[in-house]
């Protein structure tokens, strides 16, 4: 067990007591720490060590990003140095980039020929390797991810798993297309499967198009996902961008059509961060600590036994529901140390376990368990049949979690008509103002209102409203929020 802070060492008595989740930043960063996410404390700025049960989150998370990739995507890894020359050829990209760079420029005490960049995000390093890949059309479409660190030479205020220099667990897919409307659709594919992701961890989300001055550094355009945190503000959680063939020009990648003709290719990259991780703990978590939904849970079940009268057959039951359990490909654990129920109890509500099961002398008596689920229901359940009932349980924990996480989420949104309204919305939440789409009107809302523009809500249509800036008649709405 690792001792995650001095308060620690009192929690095996008592129930490690987390701020209020209304004081949302000193609440966050406490449970990283007490729930042994990740630690702070490493002596570079923005960069953070997982715990090992916060990397085990972590493992379970990406397996389910592998698993909506890997149908039709190819898992590959790039070098992380990128030369210099390669880094600096695309110009939209650099100007994006270039004060977010760390550079390599010695090798020991000899200065580099050539400097070597760590990739903020890896298209300079791909798409020389594309072009060198890509022939003919039979070569496309072209899908490929990577899970690797980046760096970002951030200078807004660093904040764990949101905003850090080193991002360990960067998920970029690029995608290759022989014309605009295939990577058009591919963009809308991975918003399809960021959107499953984003159910499977139980999480309601925004899609929207980003206006043009916040799209990613040489793309056509960029469609967003963002997570509504608890204080009202919000967390893009992923991006996918259309590049059209900006790099393609650029890098040179080009294919043989069926009619012999060189053509330049479409392109699309998108990318999810550990911010996933940073909303799944924001969004469920409670003053308890961790809630996980069943899925992505290291322990789905604890099972605490209550050892009163004879305890060696309490134990002989627990062992055998734990292997019963282990068998059915549960994740199970059996608590045997030699603390209290009580604070057992406390210390498993911290990791987010979704099911706690307590087995005493009684409940053994009349054939039961009592079966406690993260989000407060509990129960007595018959031993027989248990494995099911725990599935449904599992279940109905996911559909309970989502319902509250989207009612929390929909209280959290609000039409407004003026720009008096978004600015006391976005103090609050989220602000859905009627805007005509015009650059000057959008440039006029961000100051005024004092919060980002996320863009045109997606797959949604709305009736004419005035621009809340030039009055003008549109069908056009802008989400505007505080953005971490
Ligand atoms: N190459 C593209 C697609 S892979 C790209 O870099 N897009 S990005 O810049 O939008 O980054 C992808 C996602 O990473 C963002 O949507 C955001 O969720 C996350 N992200 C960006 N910067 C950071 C950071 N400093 N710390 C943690 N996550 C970040
Ligand atoms: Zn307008």
């Amino acid at each position: 067990m690792i001792i995650s802070n001095s308060k620690s060492k009192a929690k095996d008595s008592k129930q490690a007591k987390l701020p209020a989740k209304e004081s949302f930043s000193e609440w966050y960063h406490e449970l990283l720490m007490t729930a042994e996410i990740v630690d702070n404390r490493y002596p570079v700025k923005g960069m953070c060590v997982w715990f090992p049960f916060g990397f085990a989150i972590k493992k379970n998370v990406y397996a389910v990003i592998r698993e909506l990739l890997d149908p039709d995507h190819q898992e590959t890894q790039f070098p992380l140095l990128i030369p210099e020359n390669e880094f600096m050829k695309e110009a939209q990209h650099i100007k994006g980039f270039e004060e977010e760079v760390y550079w390599v420029t010695s090798g020991g005490t000899s200065p580099l020929e050539v400097k070597l960049a760590l990739r903020p995000t890896s298209e300079t390093a791909i798409y020389p390797m594309f072009k060198l890949w890509i022939r003919s059309h039979a070569d496309l479409p072209l899908r490929i991810y990577q899970i690797v660190n980046t760096f970002r030479y951030e200078t807004k205020h660093t904040r764990p798993l949101i905003r850090l220099r080193e991002i360990t667990s960067f998920k970029e897919a690029h995608t290759v297309h022989a014309t605009w409307e295939e990577a058009a659709e591919q963009v809308e594919v991975a918003i399809s499967r960021y959107s499953e992701f984003y159910r499977r961890l139980a999480l309601p989300f925004l899609v929207s198009r980003r206006p043009s001055w916040d799209k990613f550094p040489g793309a056509d355009y960029t469609t967003a996902i963002d997570v509504i945190m608890p204080d009202g503000k919000t967390l893009q959680v992923g991006t996918a961008h259309h590049l059209g063939s900006t790099f393609a020009k650029t890098y040179e990648i080009t294919y043989e059509a069926e009619n012999g003709e060189q053509k330049l290719v479409s392109q699309t990259c998108y990318g999810i961060s550990e911010r996933c991780i940073a909303a799944l703990i924001s969004v469920h978590g409670d003053e308890k600590g961790l809630v996980l939904p069943w899925g992505v849970a290291p322990t789905q079940v604890v099972i605490v036994p209550i050892l009163l009268g004879d305890k060696e057959k309490v134990l002989a039951v627990c062992r055998e529901l734990q292997s019963k359990l282990s068998a059915a490909g549960v994740a199970v654990q059996l608590d045997t140390s030699d603390e209290r129920p009580g604070a057992k109890f406390y210390k498993w509500e911290m990791k987010g376990v979704p099911i706690r099961l307590e087995v005493g002398p009684r409940d053994i008596e009349k054939g039961v368990v009592t079966l406690a689920r993260r989000d407060g229901a509990k129960k007595a359940v018959p031993m027989e049949g248990l494995v099911e009932a725990i599935r449904k349980e599992a279940d109905e924990l996911q559909t309970a979690l989502f319902e509250r996480a989207k009612q929390l989420h929909e209280s959290k949104v609000k039409e407004v008509a003026s720009i008096e309204q978004a600015k006391a919305q976005t103090q609050v939440g989220v602000a859905l103002v009627p805007w005509c789409g015009e650059v000057d009107c959008g440039h006029h809302l961000e100051e005024q209102v004092e919060a980002n523009m996320l863009g045109e809500p997606q797959y949604q249509n709305f009736p004419e409203a005035k621009c809340a800036v030039c009055d003008k008649l549109s069908k056009g709405r802008t989400y505007m929020a505080r953005q971490y």
